[in-house]
C-alpha cells in the first residue's frame, strides 16, 4: 500500500496521520505552499481522500483526481461529503458510525439536562459569589417530570437516546422518514404533529439538503412557548434565525445547542441568552471515542486497499462485490 498515495485536505487527529504516513504515500494538502501545484502534480495517482469534515468534498472537487476510489471520512455524520455523486462515480464513501453513539447520546443527555434545569446558568451563579450574596438560585420553571421527548432521528444515536430515557421514565417519541421495526415508541411522521404533542424536541437527524431547516418555525410554534429544543445533529436542520426569533419572543423556552448552522461561528443573540444552553460540537469528543473513529477512518482505507471494500461504507455508496 506504500504506493498507494492518499489526500489528506485539512489537519486530522495525530494517530491517523501517523498510521497513514506509516502505510501510505500521504499528500497533506494543507501544509503544501502551492496547494494547487501539489493537486497537480498528483491528480492521476491519488486514489483517496481522508477528510475531517472541515472543507467540502463536492463534486468538482472529487472530479480533478480521475483514479479516486474511496473518501475515508472521520464522523457519522458525512454531509460535506457529496456522496451521492461519489455514488453515481463510482467512488466509495465511508464514515465512523457506531463507535461514537454511546457517547453522543450521553452528551444529548447531559445537554438535555443542563438545559431542562439550567444547570450552565446556575453554576456561572455560584462562580460569580451570588449565592452567598444574594441567597439560593431561582427554581427552574421546567422539569424533566411530566415531560415527553420527540426524537428527531431514531437511528443509532436517536435510539440510544430513547433507551437513556427508558431509565429516566420519560416518554418518548420519534420523526423520520419511515417507521423504525422493534421500537416501543409512538410514530409521527410529521413533524409539526409530533413537535404539537410533545414538550422537548430533541433532534439527532443528519444534515443535508433533504434535512435542511426542517426545524422551522411552524415546528418551533408547534413546540409552544413552554418547548425546549435540544439539538446533538447537524445545525443545518435547525432554522438557527428562526429559532433565534422564537426564544427572543418567548414562543419557545429554551434551547441546549451542541451544533450550529455556520460552526464555530455562534450568532451573539445565543450568546447573550443566559438560560440558553451552547456547547462547542462536542457530541463525540472524548479522547477514547475520537480514537476509535479515527482507527475506523484508517481501518476502512486500508481495508478498501487489501479486499476492495471499506468496512463501513455509507448507504449511497455502490456496493461492487
Ligand atoms: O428517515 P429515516 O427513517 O431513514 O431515519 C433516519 C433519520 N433521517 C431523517 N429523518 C427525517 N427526515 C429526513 N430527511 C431524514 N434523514 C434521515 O435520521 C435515521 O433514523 C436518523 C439517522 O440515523 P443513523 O443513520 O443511524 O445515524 P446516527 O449514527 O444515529 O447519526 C445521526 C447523526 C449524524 O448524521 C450526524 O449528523 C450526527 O448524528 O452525529
Amino acid at each position: 500500500m506504500r504506493n498507494t498515495h492518499v489526500l489528506m485536505p485539512g489537519p486530522m487527529a495525530r494517530t491517523i496521520v501517523e498510521q497513514l504516513d506509516a502505510n501510505f504515500t500521504l499528500h497533506k494538502l494543507w501544509e503544501a505552499e502551492d496547494p494547487d501545484r501539489l493537486i497537480a502534480d498528483n491528480a492521476e495517482r491519488i486514489e483517496a481522500i481522508a477528510t475531517g469534515g472541515h472543507r467540502s468534498v463536492d463534486g468538482p472537487f472529487m472530479q480533478r483526481f480521475p483514479n479516486l476510489k474511496i473518501v475515508a471520512n472521520f464522523g457519522v455524520g458525512y454531509d460535506t461529503v457529496d456522496a451521492a455523486w461519489a455514488g453515481q462515480h463510482g467512488i466509495y464513501v465511508s464514515n465512523t458510525p457506531d463507535v461514537l453513539t454511546e457517547e453522543v447520546a450521553d452528551t444529548a443527555l447531559g445537554l438535555l439536562l443542563m438545559t431542562v434545569r439550567q444547570l450552565s446558568e446556575s453554576e456561572r451563579y455560584l462562580r460569580a459569589g451570588r449565592w452567598e450574596k444574594e441567597g439560593a438560585f431561582a427554581l427552574t420553571k421546567a422539569t424533566l417530570r411530566n415531560r415527553t421527548v420527540g426524537i428527531v432521528g431514531l437511528g443509532r444515536i436517536g435510539k440510544a437516546i430513547a433507551r437513556r430515557l427508558d431509565a429516566f421514565r420519560v416518554p418518548v417519541a420519534y420523526h423520520g422518514r419511515s417507521e423504525q421495526a422493534g421500537v416501543p415508541y409512538r410514530y409521527y411522521d410529521d413533524l409539526k404533529a409530533m413537535a404539537s404533542d410533545v414538550d422537548i424536541l430533541l433532534s439527532v437527524a443528519p444534515g443535508g439538503p433533504s434535512t435542511h431547516h426542517m426545524i422551522s418555525t411552524e415546528v418551533l410554534d408547534a413546540l409552544g412557548p413552554d418547548g425546549i429544543l435540544v439539538n446533538v445533529g447537524r445545525g443545518s436542520v435547525v432554522d438557527e434565525a428562526a429559532l433565534i426569533a422564537a426564544l427572543k419572543e418567548g414562543r419557545l423556552m429554551s434551547a441546549g445547542l451542541d451544533v450550529f448552522e455556520n460552526e464555530p461561528h455562534v450568532p451573539a443573540e445565543l450568546m447573550a441568552m443566559e438560560h440558553v444552553v451552547l456547547l462547542p460540537h462536542v457530541g463525540s469528543a472524548s479522547v477514547h471515542t475520537r480514537q476509535q473513529m479515527g482507527q475506523l477512518v484508517v481501518d476502512n482505507l486500508k481495508s478498501y486497499f487489501e479486499t476492495g471494500k471499506p468496512l463501513t461504507p455509507v448507504a449511497e455508496t455502490p456496493l461492487r462485490d
